[in-house]
């Protein structure tokens, strides 16, 4: 018996532990950081219970029409909003949200309202919901200098001024990947206890990866820089082995999974959608911190993506991001066409 990794298993780093430690690295912090983590964690748990009911609920709907009480069940990714949003307000940590769920922000009522400005996809991947696959929640905070005098503007802040970001995936298992600026970890719902224990320490991405990972359906639409791209994933010309494709179609998900195994996760422009369709706020903007805190990189095809400057909350972007090497190549093509057209 081990008895070593027994002890181990006894001395449990549960991410209230975690935050608290990264708290006591700065002695005038005052914990609201830390209070408005507990929040969303809390958020997180509440959703990944209802993630994992909605599938039995639904199967119960097969025999009647309506659940016991003779009430419609609420669509969980409002269900999720209206968590999150009251987690948020209720922490006392928030003055602004920027939901994916609402069209306008949210700006705190002033005797609730702390320093910090959350944007948030509820629950990301709502197309993948009704089959049980993978889906998650999304979020970045900002500090916002003056809570009182907030404006819209003080909102729309390049991804670089994020100060945390992170994302909750509803999976096989129910991973919460944290980033406060200071590297990154995972950390997973062990059931039994109702916490989240650390399982992936200081995350790095690998440099370069085996796994491409892109809506190839859209091809037809790509412009030129992402189709030799793809092409080179596929047929590489420098004696490397193709790599692998793998698309589930949940942001969060595939952006996991590329974190962990390495790889270039992909939402190009297209003809048809000449931004994209990822939003920067709540999902560009946190993934790409993520990425760059485990030693990747995130790239708009024209920028780094955290150097965006947002114009309204909803706004789209392209995005390419993964390991460093990876997206090197894909900012090299577009270098290349950038050149091309100057010339
Ligand atoms: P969904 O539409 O299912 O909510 O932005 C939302 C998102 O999912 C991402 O999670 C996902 O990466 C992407 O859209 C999938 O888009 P496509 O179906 O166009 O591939």
């Amino acid at each position: 018996m081990d008895h070593a990794a027994d002890a181990h298993r006894t001395d449990l780093m549960t991410i209230t532990r975690h935050v608290l430690n990264e708290q006591s690295k700065y002695p005038e912090s005052r914990g609201d950081l830390t209070i408005l983590l507990s929040h969303i964690v809390l958020g997180c748990k509440f959703v990944a219970s209802a993630v994992n009911k909605a599938g039995l609920a639904k199967l119960t709907g097969l025999a009647g029409e309506t659940n016991v009480q003779g009430e419609e069940q609420k669509k969980l990714d409002v269900l999720s909003n209206e968590v999150f949003v009251n987690a948020l307000v209720s922490s006392g940590r928030t003055c602004v949200l920027v939901s994916e769920e609402d069209e306008e922000a949210t700006f705190v009522a002033p005797a609730l309202r702390g320093k910090y400005c959350v944007c948030f996809d509820p629950l990301d991947g709502s197309s993948n919901i009704d089959c049980g696959v993978s889906i998650g929640t999304i979020f970045g905070i900002y500090m916002i200098k003056n809570q009182d005098t907030v404006t819209l503007e003080e909102v729309l802040q390049p991804g670089k001024d994020m100060i945390a970001a992170g994302y909750c995936m509803y999976g096989s298992s129910c991973t919460l990947v944290l980033s406060t600026g200071n590297g990154v970890n995972g950390f997973t719902l062990d059931p039994s206890l109702g916490e989240f224990i650390m399982t992936h320490p200081d995350i790095k991405i690998p440099p370069k990866g085996k796994i491409y990972s892109v809506n190839e359906g859209n091809a037809k639409n790509w412009d030129t820089p992402t189709a030799k791209y793809v092409e080179k994933c596929k047929f590489p010309t420098d004696g490397s082995s193709p790599k692998s494709l793998r698309y589930i179609g949940s942001m969060v998900a595939d952006v996991h999974r590329t974190l962990l195994y390495g790889g270039i996760f992909l939402y190009p422009a297209d003809k048809k959608s000449p931004n994209g369709k990822l939003r920067v706020m709540y999902e560009v903007f946190p993934m790409s911190f993520l990425m760059e805190q485990a030693g990747g990189q995130s790239f708009t095809g024209k920028e780094r993506a955290l150097d965006l400057i947002p114009t309204k909350i909803h706004e789209r972007s392209p995005i390419f991001l993964g390991s460093s090497d990876d997206v090197e190549e894909i900012k090299a093509l577009y270098a290349e066409q950038a050149k091309a057209t100057s010339a």
